[in-house]
This record gives C-alpha cells, structure tokens and sequence, in this order.
C-alpha cells in the first residue's frame, strides 16, 4: 500500500491542477434586475444563468441579483451602467430606460396594443430592432425580449370604474411617462422606486399604484397591501434581457450565437409563466380578498380618450418612425 501512497497524492494534484485551471477560465457575469426574488423576471434570470452555463460547456454563467441592489436600489440606474460597462447583464422593464431612451416609452404609450398577438407583432419582429439599434448605440445588446405585461391599477381608497374614479387618488407610479397618464387622469402621480412601494402603500403614503399581475402584483403580494385591482389593460411593459456592448463584443462569434441562444429560451420561458400566472390571476387574487373589476368596452373606451392627451405628448417623443412601425406591425398582427 505504502508505495500506492505518492501515486494517488500526484494523481490529486494533477487533478486539484486541471480544476484550478478550469475555475480559472469560467467566468461569472453580474445580472441585475429590479424586482424581488419571487418574480417572473427573476425566474427568467434564474433559467438564462444555468442555460448560459450549459450552453457555453461552463465557461461563462452568471450570478443574479434582485431589487436593484447592484445600482443602489435605483431601477433606472441599471441601463446607464450596463452602457458603460459598470454591469454585465440586466433584466428591467422598458419604462426603467426611459430616462436614458426616451423612445423605450413607445411600447407603453396608453391603449397602444389590444392583446398578446398585437404585442408579439412588435416585441417579437422587426419593429423592436428599432429600438435594440438605439439601445446598442447606448452601449447595451439586446438578448431577448421578455414580460412584465399589462399593468393594471389596485388602490385602497375605491374601486375605479370610470376616469372620474382615479381624480384625487395619490399614484405611486414607475417612470415619467405614467407622471403624465396619470396627471391626464386627474390623479396625484408620485414617481418612486419599486423597492420603496410596498411600504409606502402600507404606510398610506400613497393609496395606489399600477403594475402586471403574473410578473409582480402576485409575486411580490402586492394583495396584502391593497383592496381593489381594476383590469383596465391601460398600458403594456415589456423586459429584455441585455449585455453590456463591451462585454458582449468581447466574446467570437461561436459564444455569442451561445449567449443570445439561452437569452432566447429564457426569456420566452419567461413569457410562457407570467401570461399562465396572469391568466389565473383574477382569480387568485379574489380567492386572496381583492375586489376585482373588469371594465366592458365602454369603460375601457373612456379610459383611453382619458389618457390619449398623454399618448400624444409622449408618441411625439418617441418619434412618428417608430410609433408609425409599431402601428403598422399591430394592424397586421390581427
Ligand atoms: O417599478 C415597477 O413598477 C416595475 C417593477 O414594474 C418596473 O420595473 C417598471
């Protein structure tokens, strides 16, 4: 036995070597995205790490990183850093980038998309390469495109059934452009970070706030903290899942096709589980003591002639090209 002894210690050696040289190699990226660990979008990061692991035969896997810890709890913080190299990888809604792309605000223009299909017609052809070119000259490489969904209203004041239902009520709301949806709606919009919300709601700083139910009002229970959820569809939010520009051309072209291939597959996994938990929302949600209301046509049309002052501010700020492209690609979608 005793002879066998140095053989095994050199065999281990060598092995403990080919792992330290393997270790060495493999790289962890940093994902940030700005919700919490419950949500559709960390589900959606969660399976792009261990697909970028096992599509790259471990070379490179990535580490995520909820509430917008990374940027110091600042949502719209992320797309700057991830621009400038600061980041690796984000997952954020569109309406995050507005302050840095205004023109992201045009997927979220009030009543713009009608169903899922409409939505698909744009996020997932060719007018979002509008978009992806503009972010790319920002420093950031769209992956793939993701769900946060279409944001509905809760409160605890009232329920909301007509425009008149929301005059009075103080809006916690996410970017600039639901500042003005808002203001149109005669509400006392307040802009806050998400991660601040749910206390604020709790605490009665404001009475209400807007956002999807699969991706983030069921996740992160936001039923614990408020009574009444209107489905009033007024506006749509997408996710991507991007690259720093650097980082992404720093790798051939074979470990691209790789990264973008599990960006792909997650994201529409992603997709796949926050329109299943959307769809049985409404239900859960009453089951949980909401009161839920869904308006007929009539209510949703007063909604939208409500809110198209703001449609019209904020299209003109995204451009006539892009808001006209993604018109186009709607009515061809049905
Ligand atoms: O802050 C929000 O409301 C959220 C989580 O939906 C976004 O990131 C826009």
């Amino acid at each position: 036995m005793g002879f066998l002894q140095p053989g095994i210690t050199g065999l281990a050696a060598i092995m403990a070597g080919a792992l330290a040289v393997g270790a060495a190699s493999a790289e962890t990226l940093r994902l940030s995205h700005n919700t919490g660990d419950t949500t559709t979008w960390h589900k959606g990061a969660e399976r792009f790490a261990e697909l970028l692991a096992e599509k790259t035969g471990g070379e490179i896997d990535a580490r995520v990183f909820p509430n917008a810890q990374l940027s110091g709890g600042d949502q719209m913080r992320q797309a700057e850093m991830v621009g400038r190299g600061a980041l690796d990888l984000v997952v954020t809604s569109a309406i995050n980038v507005t302050p840095l792309v205004p023109e992201m605000a045009v997927f979220s223009l009030p009543y713009l998309y009608a169903d899922y299909a409409q939505v698909d017609a744009t996020t997932q052809g060719p007018a979002a390469d509008m978009l992806e070119e503009i972010l790319r000259e920002k420093g950031i490489e769209v992956l793939a495109w993701g769900e946060n969904g279409f944001r509905e209203v809760t409160n605890s004041v009232r329920p909301i059934k007509s425009p008149e239902d929301m005059r009075g009520l103080n809006m916690r709301v996410a970017g600039p452009m639901y500042i003005d949806v808002m203001n149109a709606l005669g509400a006392n919009p307040q802009q806050m970070q998400w991660g601040e919300t749910l206390t604020a709601l709790q605490q009665g700083v404001v009475d209400g706030q807007e956002n999807p139910i699969g991706a983030v009002i069921i996740p992160q229970q936001v039923y614990e903290v408020q009574d009444h959820l209107t489905a009033w569809h007024y506006s749509y939010d997408p996710i991507f899942l991007g690259i720093s520009k650097a980082k992404w051309d720093s790798y051939d072209p074979e470990t691209q096709e790789q990264i973008r291939a599990a960006a792909e597959e997650a994201m529409a996994y992603q997709r796949d589980i926050t329109r299943q938990s959307t769809e049985e929302g409404i239900a859960f949600l009453r089951e949980k003591g909401m009161e839920v209301y869904e308006p007929n046509e009539a209510e949703l049309a007063a909604f939208r002639e409500a809110t198209q002052p703001a449609f019209d501010q904020w299209a003109d700020k995204v451009g006539t090209d892009i808001v006209g492209a993604f018109q186009d690609a709607i009515a061809e979608a049905n």
